[in-house]
């Protein structure tokens, strides 16, 4: 159980960050794990699998990624001990290289509505998103990058980074410059952290103010997200839940105050009607069929859910 609940604090501590990553990472973390365990009976197995899914599960909150990474790879029952580990191992590689693909297709299909000279912003650092505009650079688009710092954890320094390496030309913001450049701006660009069955987007604080922000400039908003980032739970009318982080991620000395609480809340919601299109691996699709998507691909869980 050591390297799991290693790979959990990396989770926790944002060591393993976005949602893609996090649910990669334990999806991984769960299939090591099943190939090292030391056991006998397949009921011991069950029951260690499981409480290693519990521990991955409840590192972060908000991003759904990672508990329908969890059931993909859980989903094994089988009459004995040897077949249950080759489920595992065969679920989580599937997991791993169908959301490498799903980057692929998502890259391919959002980067067409990208044209030759436009500036791209986006936000945190999200790879579905950086593969839109990686993919529309490789194609010999000329465009440009504004990227948000994105505080309090500088994600948008990893973005610039990743940018860089590729060759885009970046400009760097502060978070409160997105209203100032907005008008220069063609297209925006972030990732999910979940998308709920009417197409509401939950991502990093301060996409829905760069949401708002495109909406009034009437600048274009597309989201990048694979189809494992929409949530079956939302359509059995389950809230998410917002992730508050620490405040030292804010204010570093908060001793000093008497009459001062640090709010730190690391995501926000998006309504539908500020997001243009979501470009996934199944195609560009309006927010509003996100209730389709999660029946057409995660139906099952559903199903699941609902026998709870
Ligand atoms: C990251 C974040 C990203 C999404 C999508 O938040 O909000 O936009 O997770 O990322 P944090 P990706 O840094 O708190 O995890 O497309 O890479 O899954």
């Amino acid at each position: 159980m050591d390297k799991v609940l290693e790979t959990s604090e990396k989770i926790s501590s944002m060591e393993i960050r976005g949602a893609g990553r996090i649910a990669t990472a334990a999806a991984a973390s769960l299939r090591d794990f099943s190939k090292a365990m030391q056991t006998e009976s397949l009921e011991d197995f069950n029951l260690q699998m499981e409480k290693a899914a519990d521990i991955l599960l409840k590192t972060r909150p908000t991003a759904v990624s990672l508990s329908n990474a969890i059931r993909m790879v859980m989903k094994y029952r089988t009459e004995d001990l040897p077949s249950a580990r080759l489920a595992v191992v065969l679920n989580a590689n599937r997991f791993i290289e169908n959301s490498e693909k799903a980057l692929e297709r998502i890259g391919q299909i959002g980067s067409r509505r990208i044209r030759d000279g436009d500036t791209v912003l986006t936000h945190c650092n999200s790879l579905a998103a950086i593969s839109v505009i990686s993919t529309a650079h490789k194609s010999g688009k000329k465009i440009k990058v504004i990227a948000t710092e994105s505080r309090p954890r500088f994600q948008g320094i990893t973005t610039i980074g990743m940018l860089d390496k590729l060759g885009i030309e970046t400009e760097l913001i502060v978070d409160s410059a997105v209203r100032s450049v907005m008008n220069e701006v063609d297209l925006v660009v972030v990732g999910a952290d979940v998308i709920t069955a009417n197409g509401t987007l939950v991502n990093k604080i301060g996409t829905a103010q760069i949401a708002l922000c495109a909406h009034e400039a009437r600048t274009s908003f597309m989201v990048a997200a694979e189809t494992y980032k929409f949530s079956p739970r939302t359509i059995l009318g389950e809230l998410v839940t917002i992730e508050e982080r620490e405040a030292k991620e804010v204010l570093p000395d908060i001793s000093k105050y008497s009459h001062v609480r640090v709010r730190n809340p690391a995501f926000d919601v998006t309504p539908h009607q500020y997001i243009d299109l979501i470009s996934t691996e199944v195609g560009a699709i309006p927010p509003e069929m996100s209730y389709m998507i999660i029946r057409e691909r995660l139906g099952w869980e559903m199903e699941e859910d609902i026998s709870d």
